[in-house]
C-alpha cells in the first residue's frame, strides 16, 4: 500500500480506488497511528463517506490533478472557504442599536497570541467612521508651548515603535457576573484582541509640542459620530502610550480606528480612542464631557469604583470550549490565553476537576508584558465528565480570582472588570458547557 501512495501517476480504476479506501478503513491510517491515537473514528468516516474517501490516500485528489488558479486570483488574500465560520459575531439582543454595539473575536478558532486583523472584535459608540487620511489631522493643543497639527504622513516621520499589546474592553465577560450566561468563549471572553502596533510614542509627540508646567491630563478625542473622548493622566501618556497607524504590519483597519488610534497598554479598551483627531493638555480631567459613562463599578456599600483603568490578570481556556466539543477520548491539547494589564504573565495553572487539583500549563513565548500569552496543557480525556478551568498569575504575584472571591469584594452590581476564573463543563457526550462553580 505504501508503494501505491508514492506512485501518484499510476492509473487507477474506480474499483481499485474503492478497494484501497476499504483497506484503509480496515487497517487504520498512518497519521492517526503515528500519533498514538485510535484510528477508529477517522477510518469510520472514510468508510461511510465515499465522496471524501475519493480524495484520501492512496487516491489522488482532484486538487492535485488540475492546475490551480494563478497568482492575483486574490489580490488581498482571504482564509480558506472551509474556515468561513470563523468570523466576528455579535449577540443581537445585547445592545439596542447596531451603531453603539460590539461584536466578538472568535477566540476558540485561533492559535498563537496574535489576532488576525479581520477578526479583531469591534466596539463602536457611534458606528464605524470612514476617515479619509488626506483630510485627517491630529491636533495637539491646550497647555502646550506650540499647538500643532499633524498629518498621518507627518507622524510616520517620527522614530517608530513596534510593540504587541492586548486590548480588552472593560465590559468583557460582563454578562457573566450573575451566573453563566453566554454559551461560547467567543461571547464570554471575545472582547479582547492582541496585535502588533506600529506608531509613534505619545511621549515623542508631547515633547514636540512642549508641555506647560501645569499640564497634568490629556483629553483624547475621536473623529467618529460619538466624538468619543477620554481623559488620561499625563503620567500614563508619558509612559508607554502610542499613536499607532499600523496593526500586524498593515495600516489600521477602519474598524480599529484608521488612520490613527491611541494605544494605552494594559488599560481598559475605552481609553484607546480610535480615529484619533485631538489631544488637549489640561490641568484636570474632563469627566463631565465623557458622556458614555465613566465605566465605574457599583459596590455592595453603594459606593462606586472609579479610575479602574488597568485590566487585572485574566485567563480563559479557548479550546475545548462550547464551540469546540470533545471529539474522542484520548489525547487532547487544552489551549488558552492569559493576559495582565500590570505586566507579563508568570504562570498559568489548569484544573480538570473543578479546582481540586491544579497543574502548571506550558507558556508559549514570547511572553510579553501587557500582551496575550498562549498556554497549552496536554491532557488525556477518559470520556468522563470534567470541569476545566485556568488560573493565571502575573509578574506582580497577583492571582486570578474565583467569581466568589471577586463578588465578595465587588458585589453583583458590576458590569465591568470581571476577570474571574471561567469554568467549562465537559459532559459525557463530549459537549462543553459554560457553568458557574462557586
Ligand atoms: N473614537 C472611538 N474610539 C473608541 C470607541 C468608540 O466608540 N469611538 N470605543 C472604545 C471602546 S469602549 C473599546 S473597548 C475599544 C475597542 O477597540 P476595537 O474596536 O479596536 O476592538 O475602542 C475604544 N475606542
Ligand atoms: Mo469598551
Amino acid at each position: 500500500m505504501k508503494d501505491d501512495v508514492k506512485d501518484r501517476n499510476a492509473p487507477q480504476s474506480p474499483a481499485r480506488r474503492r478497494l484501497l479506501a476499504g483497506g484503509a478503513a480496515a487497517g487504520g491510517l498512518l497519521g492517526a497511528g503515528a500519533l498514538g491515537l485510535s484510528g477508529g473514528l477517522k477510518a469510520a468516516r472514510a468508510a461511510t463517506a465515499p465522496a471524501a474517501a475519493d480524495s484520501l490516500p492512496p487516491a489522488v485528489p482532484d486538487w492535485t490533478r488540475y492546475l490551480g488558479a494563478g497568482v492575483d486570483a486574490h489580490p488581498y488574500g482571504m482564509p480558506s472557504e472551509h474556515e468561513a465560520k470563523v468570523v466576528r459575531r455579535s449577540v443581537e439582543w445585547l445592545t439596542a442599536t447596531r451603531e453603539s454595539s460590539v461584536n466578538f473575536t472568535p477566540l476558540y478558532a485561533l492559535d498563537g497570541f496574535v489576532t488576525p486583523n479581520g477578526l479583531c472584535f469591534e466596539r463602536h459608540h457611534g458606528g464605524l467612521a470612514e476617515v479619509d487620511p488626506a483630510e485627517h489631522r491630529l491636533m495637539i493643543h491646550g497647555l502646550v508651548d506650540r499647538p500643532l497639527l499633524f498629518t498621518v504622513e507627518d507622524l510616520k516621520r517620527f522614530p517608530q515603535e513596534n510593540r504587541f499589546y492586548f486590548l480588552e474592553c472593560a465590559a468583557n465577560s460582563g454578562m457573566e457576573w450573575h451566573g453563566a450566561q453566554l454559551n461560547g468563549v467567543q461571547y464570554t471572553h471575545g472582547m479582547v484582541h492582541c496585535v502588533q502596533y506600529t506608531g509613534v510614542s505619545l511621549r515623542t509627540l508631547l515633547k514636540e509640542v512642549g508641555l506647560k508646567d501645569k499640564a497634568a491630563w490629556v483629553l483624547a478625542e475621536g473623529a467618529d459620530a460619538a466624538a468619543m473622548t477620554r481623559s488620561i493622566p499625563l503620567e500614563k501618556a508619558l509612559d508607554d502610550c502610542l499613536v499607532a497607524y499600523s496593526m500586524n504590519g498593515e495600516r489600521l483597519r477602519p474598524e480599529q480606528g484608521y488612520p490613527i488610534r491611541l494605544v494605552v497598554p494594559g488599560w481598559e479598551g475605552n481609553t484607546w480612542v480610535k480615529w484619533l483627531r485631538r489631544l488637549e493638555l489640561g490641568d484636570q480631567p474632563w469627566y463631565q464631557r465623557e458622556e458614555t459613562s465613566k465605566y465605574t463599578d457599583l459596590l455592595p456599600n453603594g459606593k462606586a469604583r472609579m479610575f479602574t483603568w488597568v485590566m487585572d490578570a485574566k485567563s480563559v481556556i479557548t479550546s475545548p470550549a462550547p464551540e469546540l466539543p470533545m471529539q474522542q477520548e484520548g489525547p487532547v491539547v487544552i489551549k488558552g490565553l492569559a493576559w495582565s494589564g500590570h505586566g507579563a504573565i508568570k504562570r498559568v495553572d489548569v484544573t480538570v476537576d473543578g479546582g481540586i487539583n491544579w497543574q502548571t500549563a506550558q507558556l508559549h513565548g514570547p511572553v510579553l508584558p501587557k500582551c496575550l500569552t498562549r498556554f497549552t496543557f496536554d491532557w488525556v480525556w477518559d470520556g468522563k465528565p470534567a470541569l476545566l478551568q485556568s488560573r493565571c498569575i502575573d509578574e506582580t504575584g497577583y492571582v486570578q480570582p474565583t467569581m466568589a472571591a471577586l463578588q465578595e469584594k465587588r458585589g453583583v452590581n458590576s458590569i465591568y472588570h470581571n476577570n474571574s476564573i471561567q469554568t467549562w463543563q465537559i459532559n459525557e457526550n463530549g459537549s462543553v458547557e459554560n457553568v458557574r462553580l462557586g
